[in-house]
């Protein structure tokens, strides 16, 4: 099978492996995981954070991440497609309590004036402004890169307004390799962040989150209420010290076979694709003039060895990732041909 549905499918290195047969493991729970403590001080740093902590799940660490920053009743400014509102399974009004504010972007950015005029006053019958949410890259948006300047422009009207910034960051290295920047020019513009581990950089599993060191502390309680607090962790960190270190500039290849992939899809007549907005390692397109749904397209595509995932009626996204080759590539586009020609 060649799994384009997701980047998070991909397996740990041999490197990976190694490392957590070899790992130096304690309780985690009373901060004395030298591995676990040793990816959260190297986290914070690459991050321009005071302090890091290792959580189980991207999911994990944005629903903390909202659990640390608002109260029940409190309201938080979203993009109206970004994954903590559309596929963390409603976790921010079940977990947290807290009500969605939401503001559709265009290629994952709120225009700046809905945000401004969306940040509550101060009177008995609103709900106060908690926080504002990003995400970069823009996974519904097709993995668009949000750009330092806008990051800027938010994050002042946020300090101006006193409401903290969050960024779903989980693939936030695809942005920064994209962008060819430091990765702390995008985190500069935040209070707070989470980073995949698992995904494009291959961990099996975890995330990171970020931000100021009282904040953490706080974080680190709601990790502990929801049964995160993971003891000998240090064997799932090691791999993620590697994720780290050595495998963001990979990312670069995933990018480059995105675009390879849809450059061969915007040959093939009757799939609809911008090829402009394949920024990094998603590749997002449009079957309906095919006369398929997304579904049947891509149950007729899983016939033909290739898997994908539905993003739409009539969208199908392809994720490239560590595990798929360029002959890959060429296959795929042979198969999608095929499966429009009947
Ligand atoms: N995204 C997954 C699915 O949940 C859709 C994927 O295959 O892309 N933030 C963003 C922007 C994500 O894309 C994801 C995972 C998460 C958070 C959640 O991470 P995990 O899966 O570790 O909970």
């Amino acid at each position: 099978m060649i799994d384009l549905r997701s980047d998070t499918i991909t397996k740990p290195t041999k490197e990976m492996r190694e490392a957590m047969v070899h790992a130096e493991v304690g309780d985690d729970v009373y901060r004395e995981d030298p591995t676990v403590n040793q990816l959260e001080d190297l986290a914070a740093d690459i991050l321009g954070k005071e302090a890091a902590l290792f959580v189980t799940s991207g999911t994990q660490g944005n629903q903390i991440a909202v659990l640390t920053h608002a109260k029940p009743g409190d309201e938080m400014i979203i993009e109206a497609d970004a994954h903590i509102f559309y596929y963390e399974a409603g976790a921010v009004a079940a977990l947290a309590g807290v009500q969605t504010r939401t503001i559709a972007g265009k290629r994952g950015k709120m225009p700046i004036e809905a945000i401004r005029q969306a940040i509550r006053g101060v009177d008995i019958h609103l709900p106060t402004t908690a926080m504002i949410a990003l995400e970069n890259t823009h996974n519904r948006a097709g993995g668009a890169v949000i750009p330092p300047d806008y990051m800027k422009e938010v994050y002042q009207l946020a300090q101006a307004k006193n409401v903290p910034v969050h960024l779903d960051g989980a693939r936030l290295f695809n942005a920064s390799v994209a962008l060819g920047i430091d990765v702390k020019e995008l985190t500069q513009y935040v209070d707070t962040v989470q980073v995949c581990l698992s995904k494009g950089l291959s961990a099996p599993m975890g995330s990171i989150l970020a931000g100021p060191k009282d904040w953490i502390e706080q974080a680190r309680k709601w990790r502990k209420r929801l049964g995160g607090g993971m003891r000998q962790a240090g064997l799932m960190a090691a791999p993620g010290i590697i994720a780290l270190t050595k495998m963001v500039d990979r990312l670069e290849e995933d990018h480059h076979l995105a675009k390879q992939l849809a450059n061969g899809l915007a040959q093939i007549e009757g799939i609809k694709i911008d090829i402009d907005t394949v920024e990094t390692n998603i590749v997002l397109f449009d079957v309906q003039s095919t006369g398929l749904t997304a579904e049947e397209f891509l149950s007729s595509l899983k016939n033909k060895g290739i898997l994908g995932s539905a993003f739409g009626e009539y969208v199908i996204r392809l994720t490239t990732h560590r595990e798929i080759t360029e002959k890959d590539i060429f296959v795929t586009l042979e198969k999608i041909a095929e499966i429009i020609k009947g």
